[in-house]
């Protein structure tokens, strides 16, 4: 029987999808915030086979009393508010949207958890975004944000509203400042996943190009199946705190791509086109994560490396296409 109640926004999301399975596999009961769309947003969850296990709520993170309704009905001691405009090129077209979910949003589920259950323990989606023009070479929790997108501005507000709520009201609240984290349930805007669809279709013959911007920047990436385990140690503490998850290593997009040419045989100078249509108004050039206190305290590794996980990808897409 389970004993535990979680509530995760952004339940459709790549992170929603990993968190979703892990927490049933701990035997909690899954409540998932699903916000109105025209579309079937539930693919990830099915095609991690726990749709019908996920309990949905329909909700928005603009709309606090249906945020209210929903931790009355899931009655949820921890948490997760991963629902968000993710998609950073976008925030420069939808700042306001982007500044009321991801901003807003956060603080209206943090107003819900003080109201329905005080108790309950609260995980904010971070992001490695926020620090965006870096102010170290390895980026820990000690380290001044410099925000670069609409994106990483709304972040930042929901990351402070955090750390406001857990000192003013003693919220079991915390941070998961999270570099970037990929997986064959990556949205197909984001870098990878673009990359790996192509280079399938290329190889299968339906694509002759992939269009990239700018290559030369460098990320942390690492595998979202190994990054929600962290959000779960997180609240597993006894008090909130704030945490870089990361692998400590950085790679530019031209090598990450690379990879994925070899894999499936292909020359990525044969295919690849810079297009400025691609290029953002502001660039993060590089991210590198310090995951040291992560290690230490929560005991969190990541087991994938960026090889492992483009293979896994490119083999997915493979598998996807093929079908
Ligand atoms: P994702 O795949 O883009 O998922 C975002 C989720 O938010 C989707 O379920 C989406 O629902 C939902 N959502 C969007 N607007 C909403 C609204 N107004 N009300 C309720 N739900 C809404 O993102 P992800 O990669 O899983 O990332 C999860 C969280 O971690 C996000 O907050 C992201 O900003 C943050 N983060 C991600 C990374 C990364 O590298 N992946 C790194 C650091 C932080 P629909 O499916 O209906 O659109
Ligand atoms: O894959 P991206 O779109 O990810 P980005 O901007 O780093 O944001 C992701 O990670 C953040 C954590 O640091 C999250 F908070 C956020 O929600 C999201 O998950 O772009 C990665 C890099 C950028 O430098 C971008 O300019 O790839 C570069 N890039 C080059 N060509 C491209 C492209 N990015 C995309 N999406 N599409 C391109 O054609």
């Amino acid at each position: 029987m389970s004993s535990k109640s979680a509530l995760i926004t952004g339940v459709t999301g790549q992170d929603g999808a990993y968190l979703s399975r892990l927490l049933l596999e701990k035997g909690y009961d899954v409540y998932g915030l699903l916000a109105r769309r025209s579309t079937d947003t539930l693919w990830r969850l099915r095609e991690l086979g726990i749709a019908e296990e996920v309990k949905l709520l329909d909700g928005d993170l603009t709309d606090l009393s249906s945020l209210i309704r929903a931790m009355e009905v899931s009655k949820a001691s921890e948490v997760y508010n991963l629902g968000a405009q993710s998609f950073v090129g976008s925030s420069w077209q939808q700042p306001l949207l982007t500044a009321q979910v991801d901003g807003i949003g956060a603080l209206n589920v943090l107003e819900a958890v003080r109201i329905v259950n005080p108790q309950a323990r609260f995980y904010q989606a971070s992001t490695s975004e926020m620090f965006g023009l870096i102010q170290a070479e390895k980026q820990d929790e000690t380290t001044p944000f410099y925000p670069r997108s609409p994106y990483g501005v709304a972040k930042l507000m929901a990351h402070w509203s955090t750390v406001n709520y857990r000192e003013s009201f003693n919220l079991h609240a915390s941070n998961g400042i999270l570099f970037n984290h990929e997986s064959p349930l990556r949205g197909i805007e984001f870098v990878t996943r673009k990359v790996t669809d192509a280079v399938v279709r290329i190889k299968l013959g339906l694509q002759k190009e992939l269009r990239l911007g700018n290559i030369d920047s460098k990320r942390d990436w690492g595998f979202a199946g190994d990054y929600v385990e962290a959000m779960w140690l997180m609240t597993q503490q006894p008090g909130g705190d704030d945490y870089v998850v990361a692998t400590g290593l950085t790679t530019t997009v031209r090598d990450m791509c690379r990879i994925a040419f070899d894999h499936v045989g292909l020359v990525m100078e044969d295919h690849l086109i810079i297009d400025p249509k691609f290029f953002r108004p502001a660039e993060v050039d590089v991210l590198l994560g310090n995951p040291a206190k992560a290690k230490a305290k929560l005991g969190w590794c990541p087991k994938t490396s960026l090889e492992e996980l483009i293979i896994m990808m490119v083999d997915a897409d493979l598998r996807r296409l093929k079908g």
